[in-house]
Formats: C-alpha cells, sequence, structure tokens
C-alpha cells in the first residue's frame, strides 16, 4: 500500500498542464477574444457537453458496483435534464444563443473541427473500452474545474457585457456539481489505485484526459486564431 496522501498530491500536481492555462483559455477569460472566437469555443465545446452522458454511460455499462452507479448515474442526468430541471446541455445551448448562435447551429455540430471530434471521441471511446475504474480517474480533470468555472463569472460580464449573463448560468450550476463529482471520484481513484504501479497508471490517465481538453483547445485556436496580449 504506497501513501495516498502523496498519490492525491501528485493528482493535484497535474492541475499544472490542465487547460485553464492554454493561451485560449487565458484570452478567452483575459477578456481578448472576438465574439467569433468565443462561438466558435461555444460550438466546439457543445460537442464535448453532449458526449459527457455518452461517456457517463458507458462508465454506467461497464460498473458492476450498485453503489458507485448510483452516485454515477447523477452525472447523466445533470446534463440531460430531470423532471424540472432542463439539465446542462439545454443551459449550454441557452450560453450559444446568448453568444450569438442559433439552437440549430448547434446542433447541426456543422462548427466541430476534427481536431475536437477525434479528442472527444477518443474520450468517450476510452470510457467504454477500458475498466470502469480507469474512466472515473480520467473524470478527475474535475479536481480543477470550479476554479474555471469562477474565472469565466468573473471576467465575462466585465470584459463581455454583450452576452447576456444568464447565458452563464452553465458555469454557475457546474461549480457545486464539479464539487460533488469530484469527492466522489477521487474517494473511488484512491481506494481503488493502491498500488505504485496502479498509481503511475492513474497519472497516465489523468494526463490522456488533460492532453484531450488541451488538444480540443489546440483544434480550436488553429481555427479562430489567437488575439495577443
Ligand atoms: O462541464 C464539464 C463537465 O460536465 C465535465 C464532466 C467531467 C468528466 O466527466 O470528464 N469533466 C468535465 C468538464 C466540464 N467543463 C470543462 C470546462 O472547462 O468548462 C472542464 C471539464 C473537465 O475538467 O474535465
Amino acid at each position: 500500500m504506497t501513501d495516498t496522501t502523496g498519490f492525491e498530491a501528485a493528482l493535484r500536481a497535474k492541475g499544472a498542464s490542465y487547460h485553464i492555462h492554454h493561451p485560449f483559455n487565458r484570452m478567452l477569460n483575459e477578456g481578448r477574444a472576438s465574439p467569433a472566437q468565443i462561438r466558435g469555443w461555444v460550438a466546439n465545446r457543445f460537442y464535448y457537453q453532449i458526449n459527457i452522458p455518452v461517456k457517463d454511460a458507458a462508465v454506467i455499462a461497464n460498473c458492476e458496483d450498485r453503489d458507485v452507479r448510483r452516485e454515477w448515474v447523477r452525472r447523466i442526468l445533470d446534463h440531460d435534464g430531470w423532471e424540472q430541471d432542463s439539465g446542462g446541455i439545454e443551459a449550454w445551448v441557452r450560453l450559444g444563443e446568448a453568444v450569438g448562435l442559433t439552437r440549430e447551429s448547434l446542433w447541426s455540430l456543422s462548427d466541430v473541427l476534427p481536431g475536437v471530434r477525434f479528442a472527444v471521441d477518443a474520450y468517450v471511446n476510452f470510457a467504454r473500452r477500458q475498466p470502469w475504474q480507469e474512466s472515473v480517474c480520467a473524470s478527475l480533470t474535475e479536481l480543477f474545474a470550479p476554479q474555471i468555472h469562477k474565472d469565466r463569472l468573473a471576467s465575462w460580464p466585465l470584459h463581455y457585457p454583450w452576452i447576456d449573463t444568464s447565458g452563464l448560468d452553465y458555469f454557475r450550476k457546474r461549480i457545486p456539481l464539479a464539487s460533488r463529482d469530484v469527492e466522489h471520484g477521487l474517494r473511488v481513484t484512491l481506494a481503488y489505485f493502491d498500488t505504485r504501479v496502479l498509481q503511475d497508471r492513474a497519472l497516465e490517465i489523468l494526463q490522456f484526459k488533460l492532453d484531450i481538453l488541451w488538444a480540443m483547445l489546440d483544434a480550436i485556436q488553429l481555427r479562430y486564431g489567437l488575439t495577443d496580449e
């Protein structure tokens, strides 16, 4: 049994390569993005958002542990909606409309770039193919997500007054949900990856998912450009 504290610290240290540090994300949150760059980001990230519940359903399909499934199923409902809650995908459509896109153009996926599609599909296929515990570990990039949502909520209304702030509801709702998901994901990951070999594998998995998020922004930056500091 190797040291859990050291393992958790190593997972958290991976935050150094989180896409919060990507030049395109820094441009977005520092107020340097044009409406076209923001629309391109929203339209491409929509493909990621609609695939999260597909990914999570793959995790559940692979998972024989009822207790884990009972918690994990909430993630699907968070995005697809449940009873009165229209869910995160609908909130992202409203973000799209707030930045000047249409519901139809978002769902047409016509703006989704090859590099974004390949990165997102790699994540969904990883969840279909790998043991469910590995997918739980991959979701831990959300360790770093509350900060990126807080950055957007703090900076976008200031820098992009043309975006109706109700369009930012997705980010507002995601902060407590990400924290809830990470509490569960970290608990499962720290318990399952309990040897040095397994912990090295967990760090490799987390880097794979960090690279997925980074590669998405690389493709978006190549297509929509980068407005310098
Ligand atoms: O909105 C995001 C979300 O619902 C999820 C689920 C989670 C996963 O299962 O991999 N990851 C994730 C992320 C969301 N938003 C991203 C952002 O930058 O807005 C961050 C992303 C993540 O950190 O993995």
